[in-house]
Parts: structure tokens; sequence; C-alpha cells
């Protein structure tokens, strides 16, 4: 485990968080500090833990590690208490979960819990999955561990689905919502993206992850938890349709298409309901 990454917010950061994942002008509980209920989108959780020391480097993990191979494979968070401050001073520590060899590419799973810096309390859980082109095949564990929640399938039900939600992101989606912390050049630089293997920058996971946790949020009410797996990439200016599916008393399982070219993006995802 890492000694732990400061990382303090205020209404500001908390806007702008709102605004990359695609809160409107007239969002006024998501864009106006003056709101009576200003707050900050639940997904929010991912952000401030995605700077923290890790305690090693993919390069000691994998063969080959090159950050244009780099994907956003699975993500996970606990919301552990609501309401979530607008602002404040939180420390995250990160430990590594598992290293898995998936023969051309590894996967590499973070762990990072997140404390209000003020109160101690614990205030958010992440587990993240990095999905590492071209660094398999060193011989490692084949298949990553059952952690639950965090690694569940949910495979949508046969039925209809019980709420469909289209979101059209801006060509402006990546470069707003890379202010909100992660500056990866995959997501504005076109040469950078070209050595990645795709025509144009692409859309942060946790930014199409938002949008999606979002609709459901405002569906369904906050959540305790929420899983995605990262299927298919998304360009900024695409439209996003996420079919939700209630699955007994508190949970919800739902999936993300690109509606340009009917691709998943958004896969083997769920919340639990508070
Ligand atoms: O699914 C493919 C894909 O392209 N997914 C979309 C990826 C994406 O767009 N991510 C978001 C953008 S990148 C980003 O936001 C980076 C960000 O800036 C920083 C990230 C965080 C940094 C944190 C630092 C600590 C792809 C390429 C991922 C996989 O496709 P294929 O190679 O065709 O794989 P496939 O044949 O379907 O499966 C092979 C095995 O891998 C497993 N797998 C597939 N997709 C996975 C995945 N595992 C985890 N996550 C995924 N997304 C499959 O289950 C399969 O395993 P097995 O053979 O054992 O069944």
């Amino acid at each position: 485990e890492g000694k732990g990454t400061e990382f303090k917010y205020t209404e500001r950061d908390v806007m702008l968080y709102n605004l990359g994942i695609g809160a409107k002008r007239t969002d006024l509980r998501y864009v106006f500090e003056g709101n009576d209920e200003f707050q900050v989108i639940p997904t929010f959780g991912v952000i401030p833990p995605f700077d923290a020391e890790t305690p090693y480097n993919f390069d000691d993990l994998v063969p080959n590690f090159s950050p244009m191979m780099l994907l956003h494979g699975e993500q996970y968070l606990e919301v552990k208490k609501y309401p979530i401050p607008t602002s404040g001073r939180l420390i995250s520590k990160a430990r590594l979960l598992e290293v898995v060899d998936k023969g051309t590419a590894a996967i590499v799973k973070s762990g990072v819990t997140t404390t209000n810096a003020e109160t101690g309390e614990e205030l958010f859980y992440n587990e993240m999955t990095v999905f590492l082109r071209g660094c398999g095949g060193f011989g490692g564990q084949k298949k990553p561990a059952d952690r639950g929640a965090s690694t569940a399938a949910n495979k949508p039900p046969q039925r209809a689905p019980d709420v469909v939600v289209e979101e059209k992101t801006t060509e402006e989606q990546a470069a707003i919502y890379r202010l909100s912390g992660d500056y990866n050049p995959l997501h504005i630089d076109p040469a950078f993206a070209k050595m990645g293997g795709f025509k144009v920058p692409i859309l942060h996971g946790l930014c199409f992850f938002g949008i999606a946790g979002k609709a459901v949020y405002e569906k369904y009410g906050p959540f305790k938890n929420i899983k995605v797996r990262f299927a298919g990439t998304v360009n900024p200016g695409q439209t996003l349709v996420t079919e939700m599916w209630k699955e007994g008393d508190k949970k919800v399982v739902f999936q993300t298409k690109v509606k340009e070219t009917g691709k998943l993006a958004i896969g083997g995802a769920a919340v639990e309901l508070v």
C-alpha cells in the first residue's frame, strides 16, 4: 500500500466534473453552486483516487509496457457515505490487487481506498482494471479472481429494457472531461491517439462511465456501488444509448451502446441501490 495521496477540491471542481459528464446549463443542481440541491454526481468517486501514488510501476509488472497501448478495462466504485461533500480534502491509498495474463494482453487491477482527511471516514473504494495491449504472454495467472460485485458479469436479461436513455456527447467532451484530472494525451492529441491505433482521440472510459452512471442515478437514485466493463471505444460527438433493467429491489443491470455504430461501449454493468 502507498502512503496516501491528497486530493483537495472545491465546488468549482464539482461543477467542472458534472459538465464533463454532460450536465446541461439547465441542470441547476449540477452547475450552480447557489442551487438548494447543489451536488456532485456520485460517479465523481472515481476522481479523487485517480492520481493516487501506486506502490508499483507497470514496467515492473508486465513486459513491453507502453502508455500508448494502455486502455481502461473495467471500473468498480463503492460510495460509502452520502451525501458526498461538494468540497473537501481527501486521502487515497492504492494497492496492487492482481496481474492477469490474457495471452496477447495483460490486465492489472488496483484497489484504492479514499478517506475524508477531516473526519477520517471512508468515502469511496475503487477497483480499476487497466488493459495493457501487447503486454501478455509472460506466463502469469489466466483469470481474474472473483471479487463479488466488482467482478460480476451482470448479463442483461432477455426482456426489453425497462428504461432507455439517449445522450449525445459533444465534440469537446474529452477536452472538458480531462480537466477533472485525467490528462492522458490519448484523449486529446491526434498523433498520440494514432500511435495507439485510433483514427481520432477517444473519449475517456470514465467520461462515458459518468454519462451512463448519471442516467442510472437520475432514474433510480443513489447507489452503493457501480461496476462497468469498457467493451468498446467511444469517439467524442457520438451518441450513447444506455439500457437499464431493474432486477429485484436493489439492483439495476445496464449497458451502453454507441448509437451511430450499434456497438457496445459498456457491458457487464450494474449498480446496487442504497
Ligand atoms: O474491449 C476492447 C476495447 O476496446 N474496450 C474499450 C476500451 C476503452 O475504450 N477504454 C476507455 C478509454 S481508454 C482510457 O480511458 C484510459 C484512461 O485515460 C486511463 C485509464 C486509467 C489509468 C489508471 C492508472 C493507474 C479491448 C481492447 C479492451 C479488449 O478487446 P479484445 O482485445 O478484442 O479482447 P477480447 O477478445 O474481447 O477479450 C480478450 C480477453 O480479455 C478480457 N477482456 C476483454 N475486454 C476487457 C477484458 N478484461 C477486462 N476489461 C476489458 N474491458 C476478455 O474477458 C477475454 O478474457 P478471456 O479470454 O479470459 O475470456
